[in-house]
């Protein structure tokens, strides 16, 4: 079936943004609100098991924090803990001190020109899409995309295949007319079940994760001058991945 959709992850996909993003800014916003937590590279890395920010406090204070007295309004705190971390993560972004990963904005790029439709499908806060598709990609970047879904759009966020089966339906898209691209075990599964194919790039924290199922696994997309490397699926691996050659594996 002709491809006519991308449909991208923003977190570990788009831009390295969760060991000197998302970490960093929760980090920043346990010390302003007076808790001595910090999440350091390791830590982190395992709490990346679970999605959605205020969902992954939690889980560190039920997993880590049994002694942490939880205020009465437990939901409350975590929404404006968490929206105090969301401030800290736009402020790094609209500094630009998050870029995106090799061979993104080329194959975007690319992409728009051919006329393929771009969608995201995120289990990140809407805000930080928008800061970093502006910061990263170009002025109104996330105008490039004719559906962006994120964050609490749906309840059940990634591994779930909600956030995929809700963008599919805004574009009114069949899954074998589009490619997923992704980083992480959850994204995969999530893209997967909801009937997607799907190609990952690595990166620092999802190197041994499991990704059978997944079209092929790349260290990243590849530039001119940048060779990348199939390191899992995929036969006719390109030197970078292009229109061409996601048609070509899509179509073929
Ligand atoms: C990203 C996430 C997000 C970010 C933090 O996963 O799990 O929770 O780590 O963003 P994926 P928020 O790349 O699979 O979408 O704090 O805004 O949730
Ligand atoms: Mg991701």
């Amino acid at each position: 079936m002709t491809l006519t959709t991308l449909i991208f992850d923003v977190d570990g996909t788009l831009a390295d943004t969760e060991r000197d993003g998302h970490r960093v800014a929760f980090n920043r916003a346990f010390s302003e609100t007076g808790l001595d937590w910090q999440w350091d590279v390791s830590l982190y890395g395992g709490l990346l098991a679970v999605t959605g920010g205020k969902e992954r406090i939690l889980h560190y204070i039920e997993r880590f924090r049994p002694e942490f007295v939880r205020p009465r309004d437990m939901a409350g705190f975590l929404k404006s803990l968490h929206l105090a971390k969301t401030r800290y993560y736009v402020a790094m972004l609209e500094a630009g001190e998050i870029p995106l990963r090799t061979g993104v904005q080329r194959l975007l790029t690319e992409a728009r020109n051919a006329g393929l439709r771009l969608a995201i499908a995120t289990t990140t806060t809407p805000d930080n899409v928008t800061a970093l598709l502006r910061h990263a990609l170009a002025p109104g970047g996330e105008t490039w995309f004719e559906v962006i879904g994120a964050g609490d759009i749906v309840a059940a966020k990634k591994p779930a295949p909600d956030i995929y089966h809700w963008v599919l339906h805004q574009l009114r898209l069949d899954p074998h007319q589009a490619l997923a691209l992704e980083d992480s075990e959850n994204g995969l599964r999530a893209a997967r079940a909801a009937g997607l194919r799907t190609l990952i790039t690595l990166n620092h924290y999802t190197l041994h994760q499991d990704f059978s199922g997944a079209l092929a696994v790349f260290d990243h997309l590849g530039d001119p001058g940048l060779t990348c490397r199939c390191v899992q699926g995929q036969v006719t691996a390109p030197a970078m991945v292009d229109v061409a050659w996601l048609r070509s594996v899509a179509e073929g």
